[in-house]
């Protein structure tokens, strides 16, 4: 490869870390907001470690203009320090320093969304992972902690509020136009937990009791007009608070927490000390404009963010490498909080099941692409390409399989003691094994190969049933594949849960040879620690049907061979409500594979009885949650289809997929109609867990009824939308209209346009709404390259917000993958433009899209080449920023 851009990165390695040469004890900073240009002074009292091997001062920064230098109040001639453009580094300091630092920032020019920035005319920052070194010269790595008191002054009319880290302690009037704020955090804090937000926005507030007794006050923050659509957000707040008082006995230890909403943010959401920054899609809401979908997803990052207040922010990370040591930490608790929020054990079983069903369709992808990498990375060129589905969403798999093999108590007593021992502290991974380790007595120092061994391992199991001897023996073998730079692993500890079911659907005690237990359970978790097990159960007086990897209790692949059969009864009986998903998903995607070879060699396509009647069974079977029937009807996505084949055929997937919802649209059409009838929710409109499953099963429903060419069924769709007293329900039905196989026939399309319209003019105001506008288009199966172009031109649609260069671009490229695959090639390069485009405004936004094309490799060698073509254009291209080269070089070295 080629490649001019190759020398401006470096690649930094979890081995070479080295404490910092001095720690901070206090810092002042003192604010004077201008958009053009903002003063910025700060005081930092710094101490030397003498454990550190770095002798020198070493700050960073990162476009700032530098005004003034001073230590102990004398200030440094330029030939006492090294400036660079990352980096200011002074010599000859002595132990105990004050060091004062004036810079200047252009924020209104910052559209990187990191550090200090302007959006709408507010002031915002975003200090993760190395923001803060754009605000001032700073050692701005996660193990300097230090408490942090902040003077801000602005205008009064331009900026009314004036926000930061944790207690207001003083404000007042400057008499020249302006005012200030004076915010003290009495917390001591890594730097990337610094916020401050100001300008013109509102707030709902409420006093809240915490259950100590003490008094707390809740913000949450938006522009003026959104004053509608806090109320969820609020709730969500309240229910983190209490949830983790009960779950973990964790208080809020501030006096306020502030949360602020902007609609140009980078991700989703920001766990500044007391001061959390939000995007807009995970705060606003209400049923004229939010989805259920939308409302679970504010609950649950407002839960996350919430929850980072100990998990991340008290106890921190050693160096970004540790990353997930909060992340992984903070999604398992938010994925419990949201489990636990529901109330009863098939809510907590559907919410299991969306969150394995993201890992597979996300992170199974990435743990098998050029940028797999262990749950704790061994080295990155640009951290933020690391905030990946493998540090959250493995990560949380891996604190989960703690939760899994020490039980409840067993977890909660080694999340007491990590507390106790790491409050206040930068720690890492390993400090948090030995917690887990100590609290319960155990040896777990196998268990660190899930932090530092990348890919999915394999387990694969084979069974055999002694009739005469009325036992039953499985041998399990794992397995792991090579990953870049790990040829070969070592077996992982992997805790394997398992039942065994009788014909009549009913469970075996379950007795392990040679272990002769009284009351012997009908679930258990098995530890496989070898390469090869082999485990016997005895009194099995029939040959049973095995439940394997129950809750999904490790982030592997199961490899079994069942039949249909079996997974027709798992799918009927088993207790376990992931097994008896997953026993309808092997079902389809057996059944899928089939039909994608058929398309392919041009044969007639067939769907089998004992699949349609499996279906059947389950959509018609009322002793189940809706929620959890509608999951069950849901087809692997086009992209777990592609990641079972060697080589992907976007285009023959999507023709059998679309196929097998076509009949079972037809086989069901009655069925589908009665779960229709039966799941509609009259009425004030309720974001409960019970009320959006019967909706989801009423517009999965929905979406199959119109696969039959039927005017009626269609007719159904638009009287649904037209009538919507909700979001999801408006949202369903136009998704079902224009994502239907018969979308493209000429009968409906004055109608499609009428309601894209309608919706449109309608929502014109509502960004988030307008967000789902593109989002719908850019899903659909009827949009290609050069509709995608005249949607780049609508006058709605911007580059520079990220959120809507997700809602249209991102999802083309991820989710449309028919289109996207284009033979041509023009999804490849409308992909590349995108990508050189977004990396002038924003690195980090365009680093996301350019994983698009990380699994290259696995498409036939046309769209290889397109696909080569692309990455290797936009790897040349002039003034690339590490996050995007970091992405595209990786892809292309898996040639
Ligand atoms: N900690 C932030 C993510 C920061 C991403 C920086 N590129 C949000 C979260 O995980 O809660
Ligand atoms: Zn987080």
């Amino acid at each position: 490869m080629r490649n001019t851009n190759q020398d401006v990165s470096t690649t930094i390695y979890r081995k070479d870390y080295v404490a910092p040469g001095f720690w901070v004890d206090t810092v002042e900073m003192g604010f004077d907001l201008d958009p053009k240009r903002t003063h910025v002074a700060t005081r930092i009292k710094m101490r030397r470690n003498h454990d550190s091997s770095e002798k020198d001062l070493v700050l960073f920064g990162e476009d700032l203009k530098l005004h003034q230098l001073r230590i102990n109040g004398v200030n440094l001639k330029k030939s006492a320090y090294t400036l660079t453009k990352e980096r200011l580094v002074i010599s000859n300091v002595p132990d105990d320093i004050t060091l004062e630092i004036e810079t200047s920032i252009a924020a209104d020019k910052n559209t990187t969304m990191s550090g200090l920035y302007v959006s709408n005319g507010n002031f915002f920052t975003q200090c993760e992972a190395e923001g803060f070194r754009k605000i001032t010269y700073f050692p701005d790595r996660p193990d300097v902690m230090a408490t942090y008191t902040v003077m801000l002054r602005g205008d009064k009319k331009q900026y009314p509020v004036l926000l930061s880290n944790g207690n207001l302690i003083e404000q007042g009037d400057l008499g020249d136009g302006r005012h200030y704020a004076k915010w003290e955090d009495p917390f001591k804090k890594p730097s990337y937990l610094f916020a401050l937000v100001a300008g013109k926005l509102v707030c709902q507030e409420e006093n809240y009791k915490l259950k100590s007794g003490r008094k707390v006050l809740l913000q949450v923050w938006v522009e003026e007009g959104n004053l509608d659509k806090t109320q969820h957000a609020m709730d969500s707040l309240k229910n983190s608070i209490r949830w983790d008082e009960e779950r973990f006995g964790l208080e809020l230890d501030l006096d306020r927490f502030m949360i602020v909403a902007t609609s140009d943010f980078n991700m989703g959401a920001m766990e500044n000390k007391g001061l959390n920054i939000f995007n807009t899609k995970y705060v606003l809401a209400n049923s004229r404009t939010a989805t259920d979908i939308d409302y679970a997803g504010i609950e649950s990052v407002v839960g996350h963010e919430y929850f980072h207040n100990w998990t991340g922010n008290r106890v921190t990370c050693r160096d970004w490498f540790q990353l997930s040591l909060k992340e992984g930490l903070t999604v398992f608790r938010d994925q419990e909080f949201s489990g636990d929020l529901v109330g009863n054990e098939t809510g907590r079983a559907v919410k299991r099941i969306e969150d394995v069903r993201v890992l597979r369709q996300f992170q199974f992808p990435e743990d098998a692409g050029p940028m797999s990498h262990p749950v704790r990375p061994d080295s990155f060129v640009e951290i933020n390409n690391f905030y990946t589905v493998t540090v959250y969403e493995k990560g949380s798999e891996v604190v989960r399989m703690y939760y899994t093999l020490l039980g409840h108590e067993g977890f909660r007593k080694g999340m007491d003691l990590y507390f106790q021992r790491h409050d206040g502290q930068a720690v890492t991974c390993d400090d948090f094994r030995a917690a887990m380790a100590d609290a319960n007595g155990r040896d777990l120092t196998q268990f660190e190969r899930w932090y530092s061994q990348a890919g999915t391992p394999r387990v694969a199991v084979k069974a055999h049933y002694d009739a005469k001897a009325k036992t039953y023996t499985l041998n399990v073998q794992q397995s792991c594949p090579s990953t870049a730079g790990q040829e070969n692993k070592q077996p992982f500890h992997i805790p394997f849960a398992l039942g065994l079911l009788k014909a009549d659907g009913s469970e075996f005690a379950l007795q392990l040879a040679g272990a002769k237990v009284k009351d012997a359970p009908k679930s258990m978790v098995l530890e496989l620690t070898d390469a090869e097990h082999t485990f016997t159960f005895t009194g099995i007086e029939q040959e049973p049907t095995p439940s394997l990897l129950r809750n999904f209790s490790a982030p592997v692949v199961l490899e079994f061979e069942y039949s249909d059969q079996q997974l027709a009864h798992l799918l009927a009986h088993d207790s376990d409500a992931f097994c008896r998903w997953e026993a309808g998903q092997r079902l389809a995607m057996r059944r899928l594979l089939k039909l994608v070879e058929a398309v392919q060699q041009g044969h007639v396509l067939e769907l089998d009885a004992i699949f349609i009647e499996a279906l059947r069974k389950t959509l018609n079977d009322k002793n189940l949650d809706p929620a959890f029937r509608e999951l069950v009807l849901t087809l692997p996505s086009e992209t777990m289809i592609a990641e079972e084949m060697t080589i992907a055929d976007p285009i023959s997937i999507h023709q059998a997929r679309q196929f097998v919802r076509a009949t079972l649209a037809q086989a069901l059409k009655a069925d589908l109609l009665e779960a229709y009838q039966n799941n509609l929710t009259p009425g004030k409109y309720k974001a409960d867990a019970a009320s959006a499953g019967k909706r989801a099963l009423k517009n999965c429903a929905l979406a199959y009824l119109v696969e039959w060419p039927d005017a009626a069924t269609y007719a159904l769709a638009h009287t649904q939308y037209q009538e919507a007293e909700n979001m999801t329900d408006r949202m369903a039905a136009l998704t079902a209209m224009l994502h239907c196989s018969t979308a493209t026939d000429k009968a409906h399309q004055k109608t499609r346009e009428q309601v894209l319209k309608h919706f449109y003019t309608e929502f014109k105001n509502e960004a988030l709404v307008i967000d789902k506008w593109f989002t719908l288009q850019a899903s659909a199966p009827t949009t290609d390259v050069v509709q995608m172009k005249s949607l780049m031109k609508h006058p709605a649609f911007s580059l520079s917000n990220p959120n809507r260069a997700r809602s249209l671009l991102f999802v083309f490229c991820n989710a449309n993958p028919a289109r996207f695959h284009a033979v041509d090639g023009s999804g490849y390069a409308l992909w590349a433009d995108s990508v050189i485009a977004l990396n002038k405004l924003n690195p980090q936004v365009a680093a996301r899209l350019s994983r698009s094309l990380d699994r290259w490799t696995k498409y036939p060698v046309t769209n290889q080449a397109l696909m080569k073509l692309a990455l290797e254009k936009v790897a040349a291209t002039k003034n690339l920023s590490k996050d995007v080269l970091e992405v595209v070089s990786k892809a292309l070295a898996a040639s």
